[in-house]
């Protein structure tokens, strides 16, 4: 098949599901055409199936805010056209599954049936499309897909519970490239992070206020009064610096490191001992699967589809959003007992096994082909 991938190319989730599945579905045969403002993150070699095509929105004066969207219209039906492309999938509803919509009118102008897939991630459902300043056009771009995606069944939940959907919602969990997540030996790594042996924590995360990254250091202070500990704070955001003054106040500064975005994360949570995943509310949790893979349990809290990820009392813990305390209790529960740490740590390998990306490529493999299939008779 002929792919059209539009997402967001940045560190965030989404942007990273879109690039694994991409690089995934070309590997398989199929070409890819990436199409997005910035190359994405994960999209560093290159593939002989896989292609980008860059918008590019000019600045003009008149414009205060550029007109991303029609320009990102604009380069759809362009690749559509020009590289003939079988189907569009589009990561993130807003704008995306809206811009495809106005693409897919045009090229039917000029005879062409354009079949689109939404993949909605969570905030674009949670906290940005409920709003309503977004709701009325992100309820319409969903039911006007051919075909549509949610990353867990509690994405599905509330997506039916905030919008008037008129459309069947298939479930395709976030997956992992085994291939790249995997526990390697990096014990220099770990020399130098932890000299004495230390417990490693490790939170990686885009540091907005969803992910209550203050609640990750609390929950630190009080494990690492009962257990020689080191936190590792991987990413940025806007909450950094809140996170990084607080360390400062309550005299954490020896213990914490924050090093900002990194690429090889596999690598960090090689030495990993816990995850920590505090967040409001998750759709899935990408970084705790991620964790996982690499044999590190997780304690986060129960918003949101993170129960459908870590299972408490085999994979790690859950807690209520805000339950410090709890999620403290847990993690020194955990990082005390060498023999409980190490069944959790055989348990997440297992869970994150339901999500091998060699089993998900092909269920969105056949769901392209029914919503192609479909379409055909639409056209007809
Ligand atoms: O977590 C983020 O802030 C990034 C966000 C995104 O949209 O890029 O991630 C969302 O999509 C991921 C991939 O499907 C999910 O694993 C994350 O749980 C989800 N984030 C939230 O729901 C907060």
């Amino acid at each position: 098949m002929k792919i059209g991938i539009v997402c967001y190319p940045t560190y965030g989730g989404s942007g990273v599901v879109a690039t694994e599945l991409g690089l995934g579905l070309a590997s398989r045969g199929h070409e890819i055409h990436f199409i997005t403002y910035r190359r994405p993150v994960r999209l560093a070699h290159f593939h002989a199936n896989i292609y980008y095509h860059e918008v590019d929105s000019d600045e003009y004066p008149l414009f205060e805010y550029p007109p991303y969207d029609t320009a990102l219209a604009s380069k759809i039906v362009d690749v559509v056209k020009y590289q003939n492309l079988d189907i569009l999938h589009v990561h993130y509803a807003i704008p995306h599954a809206t811009v495809a919509y106005m693409a897919k009118k045009i090229l039917l102008t000029e005879g062409r049936y354009l079949p689109v897939v939404t993949t909605l991630h969570g905030t674009d459902i949670t906290l940005v499309g409920s709003n309503e300043a977004f709701a009325p056009v992100v309820q319409f771009s969903i039911n006007k897909s051919d075909g549509v995606t949610a990353v867990s069944e509690s994405l599905k939940a509330d997506t039916l519970k905030l919008f008037d959907i008129q459309r069947d919602i298939k479930v395709i969990y976030n997956f992992i490239d085994f291939d790249r997540f995997r526990k390697v030996n990096k014990e220099h790594f770990k020399k130098i992070i932890a000299p004495n042996g230390e417990r490693i924590i490790v939170h990686t995360s885009n540091f907005r206020k969803v992910k209550r990254v203050e609640d990750v250091v609390l929950i630190f202070k009080e494990v690492a009064q009962k257990v020689p500990s080191k936190l590792l704070m991987i990413g940025d955001g806007p909450e950094r610096h809140h996170a990084e003054r607080l360390c400062r106040e309550i005299c954490l500064g020896e213990e914490v490191r924050f090093l900002g975005k990194q690429d090889a994360i596999e690598e960090l949570l090689s030495i990993a001992d816990l995850f920590i995943m505090p967040s409001e509310s998750e759709s899935f949790g990408l970084a705790a699967l991620e964790a996982m893979a690499c044999e590190v349990p997780v304690v986060s809290s129960n918003g949101g589809g993170l129960p459908e990820v870590n299972i408490h009392g085999v994979t790690g813990y859950l807690s209520d959003p805000g339950n410090v305390q709890e999620m403290a209790a847990n993690a020194i529960h955990l990082l005390s007992d060498d023999a409980l740490l190490q069944e959790f740590r055989a348990n997440a390998l297992q869970q994150a096994k339901r999500f091998d990306i060699h089993n998900v490529l092909p269920v969105y493999e056949a769901y392209y082909q029914e919503v192609l299939e479909k379409s055909v008779v639409k056209v007809e």
